[in-house]
């Protein structure tokens, strides 16, 4: 049996975290075997690619910046997802090469046109799979940086102001609109017991569940 890759997306603080543990609980209800992961991250050499993506102090430009994301995805998607699709679970990452787009394209302000053409060129050929549905979480960036900001010390991407944040949700948002099948826009305004009813009506709905 063919397993299903699940994706969450979103600008910083939206909720993913707490929207996936929710999801996990309710697939585990429905007796469904998961596998929980993330990026940058997700297998051991991933994670420590992702110290050094996140860490305040690593200074790196914006072309190296993309290539350490999608060496940790290569790895990521060798060692872990790719396994465990084949083996029957089902894979909710937190992240995956949407924001490779929203973030290193329309965040570092490139333009996405470049980054993507770079991704085609340089790394198609080692990263082709894309989740079969991705739950981008949408709230307006001011709000999910103040719920963000109520945590610890801020890593290398939350340091950036509202106006980077602002171009990868404008990211998120061209996403959605080019593929709608795939990318589900989820209203993430509200508590998150509300905005877990939102994302597991999609999950319920596309996948036949009850
Ligand atoms: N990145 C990239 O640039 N390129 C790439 O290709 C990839 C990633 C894959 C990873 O950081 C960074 O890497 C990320 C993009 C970049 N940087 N940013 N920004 P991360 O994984 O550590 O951080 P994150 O993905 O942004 O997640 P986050 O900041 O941890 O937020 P979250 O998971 O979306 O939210 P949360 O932890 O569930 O909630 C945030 C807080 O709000 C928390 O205190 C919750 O208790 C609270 N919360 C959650 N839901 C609600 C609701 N509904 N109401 C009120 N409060 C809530």
């Amino acid at each position: 049996m063919q397993g299903r890759f699940i994706s969450f997306e979103g600008t910083e603080g939206v909720g993913k975290t707490t929207a996936i543990e929710q999801l996990c609980a309710r697939l585990e209800a429905h007796g469904i075997d998961y596998l929980r992961t993330r990026e940058p991250g997700g297998s051991p050499f991933a994670e420590q690619l992702r110290a050094i993506l996140l860490d305040p102090d690593t200074k790196i430009n914006d072309n190296t910046e993309l290539l350490l994301m999608f060496a940790a995805r290569c790895d990521h998607l060798q060692q872990v997802i790719l396994p465990a699709l084949q083996r029957g679970k089902w894979v909710i990452c937190d992240r995956f090469t949407d924001s490779t787009i929203a973030y290193q394209g329309f965040g570092r302000a490139h333009g996405d046109e470049e980054v993507r053409a770079k991704i085609d060129s340089l790394i198609g050929q080692f990263v082709t799979q894309l989740p079969e549905l991705t739950l981008w979480l949408d709230l307006p960036v001011l709000e999910g940086m103040a719920r963000a900001g109520k945590r610890s010390a801020a890593d290398r991407f939350e340091q950036q102001a509202a106006a980077f944040f602002t171009r990868v949700h404008k990211g998120f948002s061209v996403l959605a609109g080019e593929q709608p099948e795939r990318i589900q826009r989820i209203d993430a305004s509200g508590s998150a017991d509300e905005v877990s009813v939102r994302v597991w009506q999609t999950v319920a709905t596309r996948f036949h569940l009850s």
